[in-house]
């Protein structure tokens, strides 16, 4: 088979850099926490540990996802067992770590099915369709493993119908804490969200908990795309798609209220105030009201995908008065673009308010924690430096 010239291309790396470094550059793994190599087939010897039926694979080293070697399954081949009971011989597992996975590259577009075998048990099964001529990874969630179970290992399915190069065999802990706050001793309610395998678990103790999948373990799986203290955004892989949850267990699902935990104290009157949002004006010129912002359905300037008022201030200053047009406003959340760089003080008819973060993208973020029943003043001040 003359596919070595095609994939010239595709080759490792540089080869004078150290394998971790190559692997952090071809990937952007800038989540995980840290890795282990099992298997780099830089060595003659690393083919043992893996199992490809009668027609055995032999190092290749002109394709490689790092280093100089690889292993190169000859087309046919119907299963490839990595023996990670041999390899991890001695060793705890799956301990701290969160997935076990490896490098692949085809020639030929093709799906490969993954799945953890340990005695009669077949867990964390995956289609993952390969690319033609791209090292893709191939990794399976092990945070569901019984740990109980003795060592098995990994096998990926293949139709046969084109040859298979596999690279760095490895164990990857890719747990990160998003956001903690469950010890904050400030009056916020305080959550904890933690990206852990191929899932995102949240935890408002005694509030609500949640679980969501991403992307590599469920085609409409969520993307994180901004976690703090106040709130938690996520889209889904159809860009359409967004969930927007608060501490508090307000939680809109592509702009539908629908909350976590039971909300029996203000769920009523958040579902009220979503359907029929206050009236929000800026006063003496220090800003308006952003109607445009993406998930804003009715260019109202309350955007229904994030349950917040949108504001866009002209200074270091903003005044806003906050009309409800029901019969009471509960904790609402204002989104504030273009206040300079500084420790901000938000005001309620006087009273300081505590909860603001500043967001990545340098917008502001308020819940006011009050009940709002008549016109009511707020005012946003940048004071100086934070
Ligand atoms: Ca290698
Ligand atoms: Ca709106």
């Amino acid at each position: 088979m003359g596919m070595i010239g095609c994939a010239s291309g595709k080759k490792g790396a540089v080869a004078t850099e150290p394998i971790g470094i190559q692997l952090r550059r071809l990937d952007d793994q800038s989540q995980w926490r840290r890795y282990d190599v099992l298997l780099s087939f830089e060595s003659e010897s690393d083919r043992v540990f893996v199992d490809c039926g009668p027609n055995t694979g032999k190092r290749d080293t002109q394709i490689a996802h790092a280093g100089h070697g690889s292993l190169a399954i000859p087309a046919g081949a119907q299963s490839i067992d990595i023996k990670l009971s041999s390899l991890l011989r001695g060793r705890k597992f799956p301990g701290d770590w969160t997935l076990v996975g490896a490098y692949v590259y085809t020639e030929q577009p093709l799906t490969l099915h993954t799945s953890y075998l340990a005695g009669e048990k077949s867990l964390g099964r995956r289609d993952i369709p390969i690319p033609a001529r791209q090292w893709t990874a191939v990794f399976i969630d092990l945070t569901k493993l019984d740990p109980n179970l003795p060592m098995g290992m990994m096998q990926i399915h293949t139709d046969g119908s084109a040859a298979i190069y596999l690279d760095d065999v490895m164990l990857v802990d890719n747990r990160q804490v998003l956001v903690d706050t469950t010890s904050a001793d400030s009056q916020l309610e305080g959550w904890k969200i933690v990206r852990r395998g191929f899932a995102i678990d949240g935890d408002a103790p005694g509030r609500f908990r949640f679980a969501l999948d991403t992307p590599e373990s469920a085609s409409n799986g969520w993307v994180v795309q901004q976690v703090n203290a106040l709130r938690a955004l996520f889209t889904s892989e159809d860009k359409s798609k967004t969930l927007c949850i608060y501490p508090d267990g307000r939680a809109f699902w592509d702009g539908v209220y629908r909350p976590m935990g039971s909300m029996e104290q203000l769920g009523q009157t958040i579902a009220q105030q979503h359907e029929n949002p206050a009236e929000v004006q800026v006063l003496d010129e220090s800003g308006k009201l952003n109607r445009s912002t993406p998930g804003d359905a009715n260019h109202d300037g309350y955007n229904e995908c994030r349950g917040a008022y949108q504001l866009k201030s002209t200074g270091s200053r903003m005044q806003i008065r906050l009309t409800p047009h029901t019969a009471s406003v509960v904790l609402p959340v204002l989104e504030i673009a273009g206040l300079p760089a500084g420790k901000v003080q938000v005001t309620i008819e006087g009273r300081l308010v505590d909860q603001w973060v500043r967001m990545e993208d340098g917008e502001v973020l308020v819940v006011i924690p009050a009940r709002i029943q008549r016109t009511t003043l707020i005012d946003i001040r940048v004071k100086g430096e934070d």
